[in-house]
Formats: structure tokens, sequence, C-alpha cells
């Protein structure tokens, strides 16, 4: 099979020159301009300066004139006659943004329209020796989605945001591209993977399975399935290679597609774990089908889902991993960029690891983005990060006549056997909350039985039908939340069965111990939002705009009450920041307060508990939102507090009843911690000790241990103002600290703690060390302008005790620019 390359440098005109000459007159004198493909039409206008970027100031107004027209791509290339006697001619276009009609020649070939299918076409003799040109005319989806929706007869609701595109979800298409609560509208258009012209002379593999059984401890079987799309009828030789397993023989093969299976024992096989378990050990998987060749990477691993009910009618939702109850500790994952031409492997590679290096072992990537790219589902497998996929519907009512469903079918047909012997893949779940949206439109709640019923012919009649089909192996899990199969709870308040969406906190305006009230089972959202860091502020709004009611920083919320709910925390629990730099701080100090509450708190109630996914790991513009590390790739305080939260080990004070102190340790390692001590220690914050409890303890693996509950109505002698609980949990290989405050921190009486830094240069980077005078809270290092990490960072410290963080810049820094450059925020000093 030869190929040719037809990727890179397309040329890109607009549809029409005359509809889009009121918003630009560039195409008046100039034909086309260039496009990088896989890219977007977005990014070629930027960069040709046609369009002012979307992501700074309010410019993504000035943009939507874009998305709401049509464009063209073509290239010409030429085509060797030795190419066209090799083969017949194969089109493959995946990741295709979305109504897409191709022209080779002139001729049609083929018309797209789901964003999420493979599009394959035979370009039959249209392709000629010598210059070929292949035009792809994009229509604009939103044009394309307001057509459909005249001609339902029903409407057919969806949520809007505050710049938003129409009748979103009548195209396959990234839902999160007509705008969201975090997103800008920008109605991406492009091709996302390379696009792949084949010569094929025996034939072509269109798909590769391998389901693994075990058979034994270290002994599995692999059940590999090829699907083979033969030019002719022949006799090829195969040959598969698994794990130190080998198999080969001759296949006759009949024109057009055949199945071939084969049945592999492989031996002396290292299992596959999440990370934190164990090693994310992968064997690769060879297959040659005549001259053909494909590989993948196979995890050898057992995974269920265990959700049997209990006595008291209570439902588990609990991810078991080779015979281990696994506690899910992890995130949301929505596209990195909202400019898809941007979705590169070193930006998947750098957020992935920033969820391991937090501890995490499970992401889910939500169901208003993507199918995601290859090398996502390949990073998870490696870092031993699982998989939570839903399928991509959202927030939303979706059409259920026939051309829609057979167009969900395709897709699921594609993207199931493409991703399902990934290791990582733990679930495949059918839509983000499109069950209870039945609830939050007029429409749909006056119709009651009609759009439960549109959402059941889609989600268990097409959904659900073709993943148990094609990957019966793996649980199907009908909706995020979901209380289970055939169980239609309210999961963002009962907190008994299955996942819940937990946003009483910010939606509904309840403060953080809300979080106390609930006991759930998994959460696989909840979250509080918090500004970006000021360098990336500073990439989207000039200085006279730091100010949050700025019409810039108000643009970059969209999440209409969002600034309000900030603001209302901050008179909640913390004194008034002094200056903007300051209220970002405090917005991520407070941010982080949220979750490590939530999360310490429902750790504690583990195994009853048994997941946790914040909303959200990362932003696709820069923004104020839920996420833990933002635009540019900066932890914000969150991500730190994440580390620490999500830690293994990790001893725990929480105060659910007002001056009721409960402490725990828990340990939801593989691992027993031997010989750990537990110290608890009452500390004035003008730097005095008072009394301290010490525990020697075994921690045994997944536990948690309820260590001791203090009453403070009965310890008069403490002045909750004036005091906070100081935690340290130590063994031969670790040492992890917490804290306390009993009271909130606007009421309590920190002292100025003189922090004094001193710096050095190390491999690498830099290390830092701290110390101050009376005890520092929620201390934050900020190098301004220089990308990077911290090994920790929103930590605690005490006058008796220096802290010692490094810094590993992205990019080589000298010592001087560092020193300039390093801020330190505490908390006392974010209201002086
Ligand atoms: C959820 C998500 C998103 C949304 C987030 C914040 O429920 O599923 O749709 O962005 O809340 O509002």
């Amino acid at each position: 099979m030869q190929t040719l390359n037809v990727n890179g440098i397309w040329r890109l005109s607009p549809l029409d020159n005359k509809a889009i000459a009121p918003y630009c007159q560039y195409f008046l004198e100039h034909e086309s301009i260039p496009c990088n493909l896989p890219g977007d039409i977005h990014s070629a206008l930027l960069a040709a300066e046609i369009i002012a970027d979307p992501y700074i100031g309010q410019q993504e107004l000035d943009i939507q004139w874009v998305g709401q027209h049509d464009w063209v791509l073509s290239k010409t290339f030429n085509v060797d006659d030795s190419m066209l006697t090799a083969g017949r001619a194969i089109l493959t276009l995946k990741m295709a943004d979305t109504i897409i009609t191709i022209h080779l020649n002139g001729e049609e070939v083929g018309r797209l329209d789901n964003q999420f299918r493979r599009w394959r076409f035979d370009l039959g003799d249209i392709l000629k020796p010598g210059e070929n040109t292949l035009t792809l005319t994009f229509t604009s989806a939103e044009k394309k989605a307001v057509e459909l929706a005249e001609t339902l007869p029903y409407p057919i609701p969806y949520s809007e945001y505050p710049v938003s595109a129409k009748h979103r979800n009548l195209v396959r298409k990234s839902q999160c591209h007509s705008g969201w609560d975090w997103g800008p509208c920008i109605l991406a258009m492009g091709v996302y993977e390379p696009i792949e012209l084949s010569f094929i002379d025996e034939g072509i593999i269109e798909e590769l399975t391998c389901d693994t059984i075990e058979m034994g401890k270290d002994q599995w079987d692999a059940v590999v399935r090829v699907i083979y799309n033969a030019r002719q009828e022949q006799s090829l030789d195969c040959r598969l290679m698994l794990a130190g397993s080998e198999q080969e023989g001759t296949v006759h093969m009949k024109q057009g597609l055949n199945k071939i299976e084969f049945r592999l024992q492989c031996k002396q096989v290292k299992r596959w774990w999440p990370h934190g378990e164990g090693k994310a050990t992968l064997y690769p998987l060879q297959l040659s089908v005549g001259s053909q060749q494909t590989e993948k990477r196979i995890g050898f691993r057992t995974l269920l889902l265990r959700t049997e009910a209990e006595p008291d009618g209570g439902k588990p939702l609990v991810f078991n991993v080779n015979g281990r109850d696994i506690f899910a500790k992890g995130t949301n994952w929505i596209p990195l960029d909202a400019l898809p031409g941007r979705l590169t492997p070193d930006r998947y590679e750098y957020l992935l690891q920033s969820c391991v290096d937090a501890n995490m072992n499970m992401i889910r990537v939500w169901g208003g983005g993507l199918y995601e790219k290859d090398v996502f589902y390949d990073l998870c497998d490696e870092k031993g990060l699982l998989v939570w996929q839903d399928c991509m519907f959202s927030c939303s009512m979706y059409p259920t006549n026939a051309e829609f469903l057979a167009s969900v079918e395709a897709e699921l047909r594609y993207q199931v056997p493409r991703l399902k012997d990934h290791p990582s893949l733990a679930l495949w779940c059918g839509n983000n909350e499109d069950l209870g949206a039945i609830s939050w439109y007029e429409e749909s709640r006056k119709n009651h039985i009609r759009y439960v019923i549109d959402y059941d012919r889609l989600n268990e009649g097409v959904v659900g039908r073709v993943i148990k089909e094609l990957d019966p192996g793996r649980q199907w899990w009908p909706s995020s939340p979901s209380a289970g199969e055939n169980d239609y709870s309210d999961n963002w308040h009962d907190d008994s069965k299955g996942d819940m969406h937990f946003w009483s906190v910010w939606h509904e305006g309840k403060s953080f111990e809300e979080y106390y009230s609930i006991n759930p089972r998994f959460v696989s959202e909840f979250g509080f939002q918090s500004f970006p860091l000021l360098d990336t502020v500073k990439s989207y709004a000039t200085e006279e705009m730091w100010n949050l009611t700025s019409k810039v920083m108000e643009h970059h919320q969209k999440n209409p009450r969002g600034n309000s709910i900030i603001m209302e925390n901050f008179t909640r629990y913390y004194r008034f920041p002094s200056s903007f730099a300051q209220m970002l701080y405090l917005s991520q100090v407070q941010q982080a307060k949220a979750m490590k509450m939530a999360i310490e708190y429902w750790r504690t109630t583990m195994p009853h508990c048994m997941g946790a996914l914040y909303w959200q790991l990362n932003d696709n513009w820069p923004v104020a939102s839920w996420s833990s590390i933002d635009y540019h790739g900066n932890w914000k305080l969150l991500h730190y507090a994440a580390k620490r939260f999500y830690s293994p080990a990790l001893p725990i004070a929480y105060m659910k009843e007002d001056g009721i102190v409960e402490v725990y340790v828990v340990n939801d390692g593989p691992k027993e911690i031997k010989d750990a001590k537990l110290s608890v220690k009452f500390c004035t914050y003008e730097g005095k000790k008072l009394n301290k409890m010490e525990y020697h303890m075994d921690c045994k693996a997944r536990s948690s241990s309820h260590m001791c509950t203090i009453n403070l109505h009965k310890k008069r002698k403490i002045d909750r103002e004036n005091t906070f609980i100081y935690l340290k949990l130590k063994s031969d290989d670790l040492y992890i600290e917490n804290q306390l405050m009993l009271e909130k921190p606007k009421r309590s009486n920190l002292k100025n703690p003189g922090i004094k830094s001193e710096v050095s240069k190390t491999a690498g980077g830099f290390s830092v060390t701290v110390s101050c005078t009376y005890p520092a809270f929620e201390v934050a290092l900020e190098a301004e302008g220089i990308s990077g990490v911290f090994s920790d960072n929103l930590f605690a410290i005490r006058p008796t005790a220096q802290k010692v963080v490094t810094f590993k810049p992205r990019e080589e820094v000298s010592l001087e620019d560092f020193k300039k450059q390093l801020k330190i925020y505490d908390l006392w000093g974010s209201s002086h």
C-alpha cells in the first residue's frame, strides 16, 4: 500500500466573497490564504491577520461571522502513474469538522456531517495521473443547524451561554464550540487529523480489536479480531505477535469485508495497573496482513464496576482493577483548546502528566467536547490514568429522527472499536447531564413524556445498544450523573446511588459546608471557580481592565453569576483582598479550600465513597473558571492543593458540626504504612504550642481510620479565633502535614508572618527556602512571567520550621531574573 501526503499547506478562501465583505474585505482583492492541515480555518485567518485574536479582550465578538459563513479549502497535488497502477485510491478523513462536501477535480466525492465519524471514500477513476485538485467546502454548522431546526416537528431545546451559536445540538460537532459557561463561541471548522490518501493494492485493515481474558495468575488469552477489506479474492499471509506469543498463517479472503479471528496464549504477562497501584505495563500487538502492517498497545488487566445493590437500597460505584477496589481520584477534561489546530501532543503530555503529578488516577472525558485524539488515550495508558469516557452529548435534548440516529450509530461504530482496547478506558457513559436537562427547559417540562421518550430512544436505543454490542466486557453507564441503569433519580441531590454531580455549592449558592451534608458514593462533578494567574490575565486584559467589573474581565467570565459567587464567598470566609493581584490569589485560595473540604471529607468516608472527580482540569482559552490549570498551563493553587488532598496517605481534620473536630488518617494506597506517627497539635497564631496528641499506628492499605473527636466546647481555654490544629503524619518514607483553622479565616487573628525567602540555583531550576516569624497560611509562590511548576505550593509554615521548595522553569531563566520575578503571597498579606 502506498500513501500520498496531502497534508500541510492548503489554500483557504470564502465560498462567497461578497457575503463576507461586510466583515472582511481582504478576499475582494486576494484569492486565498494558506491554511495548514491538520488544522482549523480560524487559526489560518488569525495567522494571516484577517481576524483578531479571539482570546484577547472582547475580540471573540468580532469573529463570530467566520463560523456563520462557508469556506473552501483546496489543494492541488501530483499523482504518479505508478501510484494509480499500484492500487485503488482511498481517501480517509478523521476529525473532519463538520458539514463538508468533498470534490476531486470538480466532481463530488462525498458529503460529511459528523465530526466524530471516520469517513472513507473510494476515489475511483476521478483521480488522474498528473495534477489533481481536492476541495473541501465547509458549510457553516450554525447555518445548517438553523435550517435543520426549521424542519423539526417540535423544538429540541439546548443550553445557551453568553456568546452562543444556535441549535448546536442538531449537528454532530463538539458541543462546546458553540460557547459554554467557561468557553468562547468559536464555531471551528477544519480537519484535525492527517488526511490519508492511500493506494490500496491488496486491501486495507479496517479494524483491529483485542479482548484479553485472564486464564491464570500471569496467563492470558488474547482474542484478536481483524476486519480486512480485500480488493479482490486472494490468499494473504497474516502474522500476529503479542507478549512473546506469535501466530501466522495464510488466510483466504473474499472480495470486500473479511473477519479474521486469532486466539493467542500469552504467558508470564505483567499486569497493567492504574497510577498508584503499580506499573502500567503495555505490550505491543503487531499485525501484518499481506503487505500491510499495523500496531497497537495492549495492557492486561481486569476491570469491573461494582454496583451491586445494598440492603438499605444504596448502590456503590466502585472501579475494581485486577481485583482491587480503587478510590478514583481525578478531574474532568474538556478540549484543551477552542482552536482545534492547537491540539498538539506536547500539550496533552503536559496536562496528563500534571494529573499524575497531583496523585490522580482517573480522568473523565466530558460529553460536550471530543472523543479525544489517540495521543490522549495512549498517554493515559502509559501513565495509568483510568478514563471515564462520556459519549459526546451534553446538557441538551437531541433529535431522534432516523438520520440523526443513524449518524450517531455510525459514529459509535467507529469510536468504540477505536478506543475499547485502551487499558485505561474504564467506562462508557451515555452523556453529560442530558437526563437532568429534561427538567431545565420550558418545552421539555411541559411535554415531559415526549422528551423522556426521545432521550431513551437515543441513549438506550442507540448509544447503549451499540456500546453493549461492540464492547460487552465493559460497563455501560447511562449518563453522568446517574443512579445506574433503569434508575432515573435526581443525582444532583440524591447521594445514595451511582455518581453525583454536586453543584449546590456553586450553582445553588450554598456555603462550602454543604459538602458535608452529603455522603456520596462517587462524585463525578463538583467545582468552584477562580481567576487565572496574573500572567494569564495579562494575555487578555490590558492594565486599565484589571478590575473585576471591567468589560474585559466580565467577558472572560462565562458563567453569568460567576464573579458574584466568588465575591459572595470572599465575604463568607475571608477578609476582602487589598488589590487586584491579591484578589486573583485569594480566589485561587478559596477555590482550593472548597475542593479540599469536599474531597478530604468524602475520602474519610471510604469505602462508602469511592471516587471524586472535580470539575475541571483545564481551560480551552484564558478565562475565569473551575479549572485547576489555566489555559497557559499554569498550575492554579487548586492543582497544588490536589497534589496534597489526593496523596495516598493523608491526615485529615474537619469540623462538620460547629465545635466538633473529627480527625482521620486515610490511606487509599495498596500498601500498609508501618509504624506511622500522627501528631495533632493545637497552636496559636502567635506561634505558641498548646497541647499535643500523638498516635502510633500501622495504617492499613485502603483504610480510613477515625483517630479522635475533639469537642472544642469542652476545651474552654482554646480561643478558636486564635488557634489552629496542625497535623503531621510520619513514617520511614512518609511525611505529610495538614491544618485546620478553628474559625473562618476572616475571624482568625492572623499576625503578619514576616515571610522571608532565600533563593539559590539548583540543577534544572531553583530552590526557594521560605521562613516566617509567625505562622503563615496559604503561602503561595508565583514566578511572574516565568512558566514552570513548583514542587509544592499553597502550604502553611510555622516559625520553627522553614520550607524548601524547588521550581523547574520550562525555559532557561537566570537566577537574578527568577529572584526578581518571585512573588510570595499569604493569607494575612491578602488583606494588607
Ligand atoms: C457541569 C458540566 C458543564 C459545566 C459545569 C459548570 O455540570 O457538565 O456542563 O460547564 O457544570 O457549570
